[in-house]
């Protein structure tokens, strides 16, 4: 049965039976889970929400740019029925089935370069990158890691310890992994303006390029406010990496998939890393993520040396085929630029109205307005809260991001139809307007 691509407010956000859930989850969840829009969903498809009140909300998020293709997308719902009465799991690495191969010659093929590359699958993006710098480490014999200033990468040991934010992310949970080292990024509203110099100077000086296994880095940094790096800091980034014989990582795991109007987000500048890291968009929301790279880096390991019980479980290989087809059949690389090109303006001018508004700025789908006191720098986290509470309570679910947590970002399905989308940045420009 579709959805009804209409919002539709019947009771209150939440609605009292999203209430009753939320006390239940209060019981059953530790406080450690968080909320950031408190109703309980029983559907969802196109660019709406449904809760179990009946309410009908307008996505911005997509699961945090999971359900790029939508959610329940038809066909990865046909590819996933028929295989869940198949066969559920074997293990990949006990009996192997042709969908986890053709998910990796797919990746192979469609990842930017055309290198010979190998391609292996995990369940979560943190895993995926964590794999990485295994690979990583072992094809260089060197230890060190090198992240940015607001990067995400995860939450696992490593992987939080690659991650720059403390609070929520890090916070009491250390001691942390060792050989991570953090560099500035050229974050253009902020600054700073030399941060590729300031970037090699600490790699070279602090590190040793020729102690560093991996520099690893959000083409888009997505948690950290979707801060797109100046035009050329990648590229120059990527070609020191290949001077100095150091694996280049792209953590494409929020910018994959056609999301930001490319298939990957480094296509964008041209940039061909030498591993790419893939997960959300890659399967419509089944646990699946990707790590592709050079061949002769990847075989560097020996067997046995990579894996894991569920990796490539085939109900998530079949649901990513699905996606894959759907990205292709509906164009989904253009869709995102076409929601590009109606959010960027309508938000520019909203900022030329309201200078709390202090950037706006991403590619494709994957848009953000970061929010400041008027006439200055200083980030307005409350005012930020403020309009995401009145775009919830309105029926729009929006997310927020950035180190400061005074980014409003947006992510709508790319499925999403123009009325929709309109509607949503119409209830954003009223929110924006009361705070
Ligand atoms: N790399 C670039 O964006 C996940 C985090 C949600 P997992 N981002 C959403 C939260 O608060 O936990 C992410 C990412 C980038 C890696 C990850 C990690 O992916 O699938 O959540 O492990």
């Amino acid at each position: 049965m579709t959805i009804e691509q209409e919002r539709r407010l019947v009771t209150s956000i939440p609605g009292p039976k999203s209430q009753e859930l939320l006390a239940r989850k209060q019981a059953a969840v530790p406080t450690g889970i968080g909320t950031t829009l408190p109703v309980f969903v029983t559907r969802a498809g196109g660019g709406i929400v449904v809760d179990a009140d009946g309410n009908q909300l307008i996505d911005f998020g997509s699961g945090i740019a999971v359900t790029n293709v939508g959610n329940a997308a038809p066909r990865v719902v046909e590819r996933v029925q028929k295989q869940v009465a198949d066969f559920t799991h074997t293990c990949f690495m006990v009996t192997p089935y042709e969908s986890y191969v053709q998910v990796c010659e797919k990746l192979n093929e469609l990842t930017p370069g055309d290198h010979d590359k190998r391609t292996f699958l995990v369940n979560s993006g943190a895993e995926a990158v964590e794999n990485a710098v295994k690979v990583a480490r072992h094809a260089t014999g060197r230890p060190a890691v090198v992240v940015f200033d607001h990067g995400y990468h995860g939450r696992t040991l490593l992987t939080m310890t690659l991650t720059a934010k403390n609070m929520p992310y890090k916070q009491g949970f250390g001691p942390f992994a060792p050989e991570v080292y953090r560099v500035p990024v050229a974050y253009p509203f902020r600054g700073p303006s030399d941060a590729f110099e300031q970037a090699v100077d600490v790699i070279t000086k602090q590190i040793g390029a020729e102690n560093v296994a991996a520099v690893v880095i959000e083409p888009i940094l997505g948690e950290g406010g979707f801060i797109v790096p100046e035009r050329g800091f990648l590229p120059r980034i990527a070609e020191f990496c290949r001077e100095n014989g150091i694996v280049f990582v792209a953590d494409e795991v929020q910018t994959g998939f056609a999301r930001t109007g490319d298939l990957f987000a480094c296509e964008d500048e041209g940039v061909v890393p030498d591993i790419i890291c893939t997960a959300k968009g890659i399967a419509g929301g089944l646990p699946l993520a990707g790590v592709t790279g050079r061949a002769e880096l990847m075989d560097a390991v020996h067997v046995g040396g990579l894996g894991g019980t569920y990796g490539g479980n085939p109900l998530a290989c079949e649901a990513a085929l699905g996606v894959l087809e759907t990205i292709e059949e509906e164009d989904l690389v253009a869709k995102a630029r076409r929601i590009g090109e109606i959010m960027l303006p309508r938000l520019r001018s909203l900022q030329e109205r309201f200078p709390t508004i202090g950037d706006v700025r991403g590619r494709g789908a994957m848009i953000a307005i970061e929010l400041v006191k008027p006439g200055t720098k200083e980030p307005d986290a409350a005012a930020t809260q403020a309009i995401v509470k009145r775009c919830h309570a309105e029926g729009l679910l929006v997310l927020t991001a950035g180190t400061y947590g005074n980014v409003l970002r947006f992510l709508p399905p790319l499925v999403m139809p123009e009325h929709l989308l309109e509607e949503g940045l119409t209830i954003l420009e009223k929110a924006v307007a009361e705070a």
